[in-house]
């Protein structure tokens, strides 16, 4: 009995362009039920987490934008996850930009000894207050995740850390800041660049990722922005770096996660319908999800 439970989580809030919030319906317009449902047995949608219109929080002090907004809205995220999971559902986060992870992690880690994360993203997201350059949340969720930030955001659910820093795997970085390449050094954080995907291949690097999270990890989160695909494919993101991952090698490392079994819960996020061409981003997300849940090709 496989089930799926999508959660739209509609929060724009991690970073300063409007319309990141429109993710989830755009991801829906792109037909993700129709394409999913022959996948599971079951396909239940539940709606959008309840985000509202909150007046912007300024707190020049903190170099932390909208952060009691963030922490109340990632409870939310993180009971409806949480849920889904005591329910033995596979929970399927629709962003949103990517502070959204910090609810979802809070409520997938709780679930799993030793959780394993791929960061599938251009940029490593393990800014804290300290080390960021622009103040934007979504910017740390990586960083929060591990139990490094404001403490609000850390103990989203309750507890911390969700995740070790041995359980990581960062692919297709290719803009990180100062303070992010120190931290990830300091850590010995796993991280595959673009460097790295150009030299050795896909096929490599995600078989090289999956046998390193299946031996220490009971379960695998995947965290998909938008961005880590090259903006040519994923035109409709907030942050695009140019050279990224193509859209063919991103269904091969979805098809090769597929092919593992690890991966235990997954969120797409970044997706700004204003900023796209004609829904291609969300369309991309769609048919990626496909790929990571089994779709073949014949
Ligand atoms: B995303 C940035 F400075 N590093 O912290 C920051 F370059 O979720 C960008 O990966 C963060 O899209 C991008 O603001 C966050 C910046
Ligand atoms: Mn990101
Ligand atoms: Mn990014
Ligand atoms: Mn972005």
């Amino acid at each position: 009995m496989s089930k799926l439970a999508i959660i739209g989580m509609p929060m724009d809030l991690g970073q300063t362009r409007r319309g990141v919030d429109m993710g989830p319906s755009a991801i829906r317009y792109a037909g993700i039920n129709e394409r999913l449902k022959n996948l599971f047995d079951e396909v239940r949608d539940n709606g959008d987490i309840a985000i509202g219109r909150p007046e912007v929080e300024i707190d020049p002090e903190s170099n932390l934008r909208n952060l009691h907004l963030i922490a109340e809205k990632s409870e939310l995220l993180a009971n409806e996850v949480d849920k889904a999971i005591k329910e033995k559902a596979f929970p399927l986060v629709l962003g949103g930009d990517h502070s959204i992870a910090i609810g979802t992690l809070a409520g997938v880690a709780k679930h799993y000894k030793n959780l394993g994360v791929i960061w599938y993203d251009a940029h490593g997201d393990l800014n804290t207050a300290e080390t960021s350059p622009t103040g934007n949340i979504h910017g740390m969720p990586l960083a929060v995740s591990m139990g490094l930030g404001h403490p609000l955001l850390t103990n989203v659910g309750g507890y911390e850390p969700k995740v070790k820093p041995e359980n990581i795997v960062i692919i297709g970085a290719r803009s990180l800041d100062e303070g992010e390449r120190l931290l990830i050094k300091e850590k010995g954080i796993k991280v595959y660049t673009m460097h790295e995907i150009d030299r050795s291949g896909m096929t490599k690097i995600m078989e090289e990722a999956i046998a390193y999270l299946k031996e220490k990890t009971d379960g695998v989160h995947l965290s998909l922005d938008l961005d880590g695909l090259d903006p040519l494919d994923a035109p409709g993101v907030g942050t695009p770096v140019n050279g990224g991952i193509s859209y063919r090698e991103s269904h091969l490392a979805m098809e090769m996660l597929a092919e593992s079994q690890i991966i235990t819960s997954a969120e797409f996020v970044e997706v700004n319908p204003i900023l796209d061409d004609k829904n291609k981003t969300a369309t991309v997300a769609v048919a990626l999800m496909g790929s990571l849940f089994g779709e073949k090709l014949l």
